[in-house]
């Protein structure tokens, strides 16, 4: 398989930080969860990012349970990579938060590399006048949130999901991750290639001016050489400049509704397939091309 050149779009479909009053687009049931990530495949994402909302309110839903109806439909309607959310929402015990990826056994799932302040509380500005509930409210306004992965969280994610095979989307906020995966790696607790999402813009993590890009993809090229893939995830309105420095480099891309709900200025993205068809241009315009899900599948040394 040639793979050169080739560039793996991740949709992170839904998500734990929005919520259903920030967009009427941001898929809360299973089916708008399952039409949402095929409608994302057919644009051209070759891994979909998932996690689960309960039904009734669109609140974060980490049960077994919840996820179950939208992997059925999707297994069913593409051969996409499924990876599995570890981090749920941040305000969820580690217990909870590892419980869909050890039953379902995924080839990816994610793993969150420190833990960290998480502040969501910018978004309740913004956002306060349209939200309809009363749990929005207090998720957003929580100034005190703790988004929790010591490193027995993280060798414990490591270790049981490891033992399925599964492997991970390593989410790195800030370069202290980096050298925490770093530990991990010299241990043998993981083996390459790593897959490495470097997160921007995050309140709680680095910024997302192109120097930290940079000081991340550094940093990663110092500690891991050959061993990993770099991909990169901008929140917000960073998502696609980010999406296209890193192209330009050499890396992969995630894109999707749980990272940013916009197509542009004032503009809300209707679907994340809009996001996945816009990261593919950018990588299509450089001269690359979008990754099959076998080609990520051999990029990342999944199980298949
Ligand atoms: N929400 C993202 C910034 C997870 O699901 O493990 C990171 C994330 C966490 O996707
Ligand atoms: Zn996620």
């Amino acid at each position: 398989m040639n793979l050169q050149g080739k560039v793996i779009i991740t949709c992170a479909v839904t998500g734990a930080i929005h919520t259903p009053s920030m967009s009427e687009h941001l898929p809360v049931s299973a089916s708008e969860i399952a039409d949402a990530a095929v409608g994302a495949i057919e644009a051209g994402a070759a891994v979909v990012h998932l996690h689960a909302r309960d039904e009734t309110d669109g609140r974060p839903d980490q049960s077994i349970e919840a996820f179950r109806p939208f992997l059925g439909v999707i297994k069913q309607a593409s051969n996409a990579v499924i990876n599995i959310t570890t981090g749920g929402a941040p305000t969820m015990s580690v217990a909870e938060r590892i419980q869909p990826a050890k039953h379902y056994q995924p080839e990816l799932a994610s793993l969150n590399m420190g833990t960290m302040n998480f502040g969501l509380f910018p978004m309740l500005n913004r956002y306060e006048a349209q939200l309809k509930h009363q749990w929005e409210r207090d998720y957003l306004g929580n100034k005190s949130i703790i988004f929790r992965n010591t490193f027995g969280d993280v060798e414990e994610i490591m270790t049981t999901l490891g033992a399925n095979g599964t492997r991970f989307e390593f989410e790195c906020y800030d370069t202290s991750h980096l050298y925490n995966l770093k530990h991990f790696f010299d241990n043998g607790l993981v083996k390459g290639p790593l897959f490495i999402q470097t997160v921007f813009g995050l309140m709680g993590g680095i910024g997302a001016h192109p120097d930290d890009v940079l000081h991340m993809k550094r940093t990663a090229d110092r500690l891991f050489g050959d061993n990993y893939r770099w991909s990169v995830l901008g929140a917000g309105r960073n998502q696609l400049n980010i999406a296209a420095m890193a192209a330009a480099m050499g890396g992969h891309v995630r894109v999707g509704l749980e990272d940013n709900l916009w197509a542009g200025k004032g503009r809300l993205a209707e679907s994340n397939a809009q996001q996945v068809r816009a990261a593919r241009q950018i990588i299509e315009g450089l001269g690359l091309a979008v990754a099959t899900p076998d080609e990520a599948r051999e990029l990342l040394a999944l199980k298949g």
